[in-house]
């Protein structure tokens, strides 16, 4: 079997938010030989066309520099201005410029011609995410006939959304490159097939195929998982270890956890909780919420925004509501360790997983594990996530009905304790099944 070369954007160096997937794909990678390869998160003003090899870590890496240039068109502009938001139906927020586009082809272009530069002809190839969608296109360009693998990490626009981008039909046109584009839901793949058919010009065939020259694409559903066993463990132990007084008995917790981004439906949450408070005084001094969420991004306009808009929603709540006892939101703007983090969700009685659009949502998944199946908590989740597809023993909600997320989390709060176990089970199942192996294992069986 040849080795296995995975690409990301990010090289993973050390414990990252991705550490799942870096878990996921050491042994494979290991057993194999494989490499993976990525920026190394460093700016050069003249960067090297070569990659430098990282040492340590359990699998080979290599990584290259991006120009401050290369970062701001390629990264900032076309990656995270134009494809993020179109890719979650933001075309309101769609940044279009030749020079982003132009940026975002030219990095993909040079980062082919390193990689040709270490391929052997039986390698497989497997793309990771939105940054990289032209690399298989640039690769055959010069020549490269390897099997290629391209998994989106993010949801898949419908058709219509994806008109908004002027060249929707070249986009289509890199992914009739691989021979197998994986994505989270079975909502991406109909989305997909619908787009590579009503703009990239290809023609459905049966078992899940389209044809678009140059070659037949399997177009397929890998929905992104967990190790979920370990993060139970992980949870038991790091529970004990939380800082006295977080959890005050007869008091009730709600968690949020999400890298500060305008997909993840943190306002509306916030106008929810608000809505609850003021309809429930009863509850008041009773129940808090925790909301975790780690800037990201900063320097792209919209992120600045909705950290405002988070701020100012979060003060004007605690204001409204709190006293000298109580402070209903504590809204935190940094990361937490990963193993306080699993600590934190067992402590929680219910999770707020309320996206306005996301891939899967992994933090739905991380809270399910982490909880005690004697008392579990109440896992709140957006129609939105690719994750509800799976978790259908959570309470879906519409995130942008803030009455019906208010009586969601009333309704979570006097759930009785078999329901409560119930759906924990039903779920938890699930996650020991379809884990993180079970993932990178389906997809690679899948590439051949
Ligand atoms: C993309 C897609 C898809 C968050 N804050 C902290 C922290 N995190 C960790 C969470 C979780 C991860 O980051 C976030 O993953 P999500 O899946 O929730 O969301 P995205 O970052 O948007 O990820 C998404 C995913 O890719 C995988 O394919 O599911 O749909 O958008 O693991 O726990 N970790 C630590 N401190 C924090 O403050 N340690």
């Amino acid at each position: 079997m040849g080795r296995l070369i995975c690409l990301s954007n990010r090289l993973p160096l050390g414990p990252t938010p991705s550490g799942g997937l870096v878990v996921a794909l050491a042994d494979t990678l290991a057993e194999r030989g494989g490499v993976w390869i990525g920026t190394s998160g460093e700016l050069s003003e003249t960067p090297e066309n070569r990659f430098t090899e990282i040492e340590g870590g359990p699998f080979r890496r290599l990584a290259f520099d991006l120009s401050p240039e290369e970062q701001a068109s390629y990264y900032h502009g076309y990656a995270n201005s134009v494809l993020w938001p179109l890719f979650h139906g933001r075309t309101d927020l769609l940044d279009i410029r030749g020079d982003y586009l132009a940026g975002y082809k030219a990095v993909n272009r040079r980062l082919a011609k390193m990689l040709l530069e270490v391929l052997e002809p039986d390698d497989r190839i497997w793309v990771h995410d939105f940054h990289l969608l032209p690399l298989a296109h640039d690769l055959r360009v010069l020549g490269a006939e390897n099997r290629m693998g391209f998994f989106l990490h993010t949801p898949f626009p419908t058709p219509l959304a994806l008109q908004a981008l002027p060249n929707g039909p070249e986009l289509c046109a890199w992914l009739s490159h691989y021979e197998l584009v994986g994505l989270q839901s079975e909502r991406d793949v109909r989305n997909c097939m619908d787009a590579m058919v009503q703009i990239g010009g290809a023609t459905e065939l049966a078992g899940g195929f389209i044809h678009l020259e140059p070659r037949q694409v399997r177009i397929a559903a890998f929905p992104i998982a967990i190790d979920a066993a370990e993060f139970r463990t992980l949870a038991e132990e790091q529970v004990t270890k939380l800082p006295e007084g977080l959890v005050k008995p007869n008091r009730r917790l709600m968690i949020g956890v999400d890298r500060l981004d305008y997909t993840k439906g943190v306002p509306q949450r916030f106008r929810a909780f608000g809505e609850f408070l003021d309809r429930h005084e009863d509850w008041h001094r009773l129940v808090s919420l925790i909301q975790i969420s780690p800037p990201t991004r900063e320097g792209v306009p919209a992120y600045d925004d909705i950290r405002q808009e988070t701020e100012h929603l979060s003060g004007q709540i605690n204001g409204t509501f709190a006293d000298i006892t109580w402070t209903p939101i504590r809204f935190i703007n940094r990361p937490v360790p990963r193993e306080v983090l699993a600590g934190l969700y067992r402590a929680a009685d219910i999770a707020l997983v309320t996206p306005l659009m996301d891939g899967m949502n992994l933090v739905a998944k991380e809270f399910v594990a982490a909880q005690d199946p004697d008392d579990p908590g109440v896992l709140i989740l957006s129609q939105f996530a690719g994750a509800s597809e799976q978790l259908v023993d959570a309470l879906t909600v519409n995130p942008h009905d803030p009455e019906q997320m208010a009586t969601a989390m009333m309704t979570a709060l006097a759930m009785p304790l078999a329901e409560r176990q119930r759906r924990h089970e039903g779920m938890m199942q699930l996650l020991l099944k379809k884990d993180v192996h079970w993932w990178s294992k389906g997809f690679l069986t899948a590439l051949g």
